[in-house]
C-alpha cells in the first residue's frame, strides 16, 4: 500500500502495516491505506528539513510559487466532481456539501496565490545618514500540519496554501479516518512542479505519527486544528525546541437571539447553525441563547423544523445532513445527551439512534435539549454532534437584558464564534463587542471563505487563519540594516 509520500516518492510504511477505510454512512470499505509510524514520520522530516535548507522552493521566486498554486486550483477545479466524491465518501457527508468545500478550497489557493506577490516587504527610515533598512519576510521553515476529520481538504487549504505561498515545505499528518483527498492533493502538486521534499505525507495515528511530528527538532512550526485535549499535548510537545504554533480547538458557540430579531430568519439560521454536517463543525452554534419572553415561540418552532431534518448518505439526493464520522464519535454524542438529561435537561427532540437503511451507519438525528443552565456540563463541553443546549435570559430594563445575554455567552472557556440576533443597530453593535470570542456574526452565521478571518480567543486556539491574516502565521520577519559607509565605532579604547 504505497501511499505514503515522503521526499518525491510513495512508498508503503516501514512497518508494512496498514489501516481500512471505511464509510461512515454505511460502514462500507472504501480503501487500505498504509498506516504510518514513527520511523516515516522521521523520514519525512529529514526530506523537509533538506528541502528546506538546500532544496530550490524557498527561493523560488514568488510569481512562480503563485502561478504553482493557480495550477493547483485549476487542477483541483477540472477534477472537482472526482476529489468531491473521495471527500463525500471518507467523511460520510453529502456531495453538495463536499462541492462546496471544493469551491471554497479552490478560492483558498488562489487568494494565496495573490497574496504570495503581495507581500514583498517594507523599506524603513532608520534616520541615520548611510545607513539604509528593509524589513523583509521569510518563510518560517519545515511546517507540520496537522488536520482532522470534519473538513478535511479545506482545513488542509488554510494551512497548505500559505505554508507554500511564503515558501515553506512540509509534512502533512491528515485525521487517520479521511487520508483520500490529502493524497489527492500531494500527487496534484508533485504533478505540478513542486520539488522533492517540498510537500510529504505521512498517513497514522495521532499518538504515533502526530507525537513525532510535533516534538522533533527539525520543526520549526505546528499547525493544527483538532479537539483541545490533543492541542494541549501539542503545545507541550512544542515547547522544548520553542517551535511557533498555530492552533484551532475548536468552540462551544453561543447563537444569542433577542426578542427584537427577525425570528423567522434567526430560527433558520438556528438550524443551519447547529445541525450542518450533523452539527461536525468547530463553529457550530450549539448553543441558543434566546431572550426568555420568545423561548417558546422559538424553540417550539426548531422543534418542530429539527424533526423533519432529512438524514442520508452522500449520494442521496433527498437527504439534508449526514451520519456522524464513526460510531465511536456517536457513542461520545450519545453519552453527553444521556449526561445532560441526568444533570436536568428537557429532552425536546432526537436523541435515538435511527433504525431502517441508516442503521448501517453511524447516524444521530437532530437534538435539542431545552432547559440547560450554566451548572450543567452540556453548555460547556463540545458534543461535535447535532446537539443543541437552550439556555434562557431576561433582564429588568434594555441594559440588563444585554448584560444577561452577554455574561451567559462568554461564560465558556472557548472564544470561537458566536452570533447576534437583533433589529436594534446599537444593540447588535452592543453586544458583538462585548462577546469574547474570534468572530463575531451580526444577524447571520458560519464564515465566507476566504474572506474570514478565522481563530479563536480562549481555549480555542492561538494565531489565525486566512483572510486578513495573510501569510504572517507562515514567515519569520527580518529586518536588515546596511551600511554603506562602514566606519570604527570608536567605543572601545585600542589598548593593544
Ligand atoms: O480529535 P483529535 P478527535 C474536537 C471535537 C471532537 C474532539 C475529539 O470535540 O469530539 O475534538 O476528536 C491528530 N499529536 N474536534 O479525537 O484527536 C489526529 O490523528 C499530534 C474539533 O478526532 O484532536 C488527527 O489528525 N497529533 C475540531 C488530528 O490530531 C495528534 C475537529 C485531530 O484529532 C495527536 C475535530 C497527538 N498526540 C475534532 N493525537 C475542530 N477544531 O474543528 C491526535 N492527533
Amino acid at each position: 500500500m504505497s501511499t505514503l509520500f515522503i521526499d518525491g516518492q510513495w512508498s508503503a510504511a516501514e512497518s508494512g502495516r496498514t489501516r481500512e477505510i471505511t464509510c461512515p454512512a454505511d460502514g462500507s470499505h472504501i480503501a487500505t491505506v498504509a498506516e504510518g509510524g514513527p520511523a516515516d514520520a522521521r523520514r519525512a522530516l529529514e526530506a523537509a528539513r533538506l528541502a528546506f535548507d538546500h532544496g530550490p522552493w524557498p527561493h523560488t521566486p514568488a510569481p512562480e510559487r503563485a502561478a504553482l498554486l493557480h495550477r493547483l486550483a485549476d487542477r483541483l477545479q477540472d477534477e472537482i466532481e472526482q476529489v468531491a466524491r473521495m471527500e463525500a465518501l471518507d467523511t460520510g457527508k453529502r456531495l453538495v456539501e463536499a462541492k462546496i468545500d471544493m469551491e471554497d478550497i479552490i478560492a483558498v489557493f488562489r487568494h494565496f496565490a495573490g497574496l504570495a506577490q503581495a507581500e514583498a516587504g517594507r523599506v524603513v527610515d532608520p534616520g541615520v545618514a548611510d545607513v539604509s533598512s528593509r524589513v523583509v519576510s521569510e518563510p518560517v521553515g519545515v511546517c507540520t500540519l496537522i488536520t482532522p476529520w470534519n473538513f478535511p481538504l479545506l482545513q488542509t487549504a488554510w494551512k497548505v496554501a500559505p505554508a507554500l505561498a511564503a515558501g515553506n515545505t512540509f509534512v502533512l499528518k491528515p485525521s487517520e479516518l479521511t487520508p483520500h483527498t490529502s493524497i489527492w492533493l500531494v500527487n496534484a502538486l508533485a504533478d505540478l512542479g513542486l520539488p522533492p521534499g517540498a510537500a510529504n505525507l505521512v498517513l497514522g495515528a495521532g499518538a504515533e505519527v502526530g507525537s513525532t511530528l510535533t516534538e522533533a527538532p527539525e520543526v520549526d512550526l505546528v499547525s493544527f486544528t483538532g479537539g483541545v485535549v490533543t492541542g494541549r499535548t501539542i503545545m507541550a510537545a512544542a515547547a522544548p525546541t520553542v517551535k511557533k504554533i498555530a492552533l484551532e480547538l475548536g468552540g462551544k458557540n453561543p447563537n444569542v437571539i433577542f426578542a427584537d430579531a427577525d425570528l423567522d430568519a434567526a430560527i433558520d439560521n438556528a438550524l443551519t447553525a447547529i445541525f450542518l454536517d450533523s452539527g461536525q463543525v468547530c463553529s457550530a452554534g450549539s448553543r441558543l441563547v434566546v431572550e426568555d419572553s420568545v423561548h417558546d415561540q422559538v424553540v417550539d418552532e426548531l422543534v418542530r423544523r429539527a424533526g423533519t431534518i432529512r438524514m442520508g448518505g452522500p449520494l442521496d439526493e433527498d437527504a439534508e445532513t449526514g451520519p456522524l464520522i464513526s460510531d465511536a464519535h456517536r457513542e461520545k454524542v450519545e453519552a453527553y445527551v444521556a449526561h445532560a438529561v441526568e444533570q436536568g435537561a428537557t429532552l425536546r427532540c432526537g436523541g435515538e439512534r435511527p433504525g431502517g437503511e441508516l442503521a448501517k451507519g453511524s447516524y444521530y438525528p437532530p437534538t435539542i435539549l431545552d432547559d440547560c443552565h450554566q451548572d450543567m456540563d452540556a453548555v460547556h463541553d463540545e458534543s461535535f454532534g447535532p446537539v443543541l443546549t437552550v439556555e434562557t435570559f431576561t433582564g429588568a430594563d434594555r441594559e440588563g437584558v444585554e448584560d444577561a445575554a452577554v455574561a451567559i455567552a462568554n461564560d465558556t472557556v472557548y472564544g470561537l464564534a458566536g452570533a447576534v440576533w437583533t433589529q436594534d443597530a446599537g444593540r447588535a453593535e452592543r453586544v458583538a463587542r462585548r462577546l469574547r470570542h474570534g468572530t463575531v456574526w451580526i444577524n447571520d452565521f458560519h464564515p465566507y471563505v476566504p474572506a474570514a478571518e478565522w481563530g479563536g480567543m480562549k481555549q480555542s486556539g492561538i494565531g489565525r487563519e486566512l483572510g486578513l491574516a495573510g501569510l504572517h502565521e507562515y514567515q519569520e520577519t527580518k529586518h536588515i540594516w546596511h551600511n554603506t559607509r562602514p566606519a570604527r565605532a570608536d567605543w572601545f579604547a585600542d589598548r593593544a
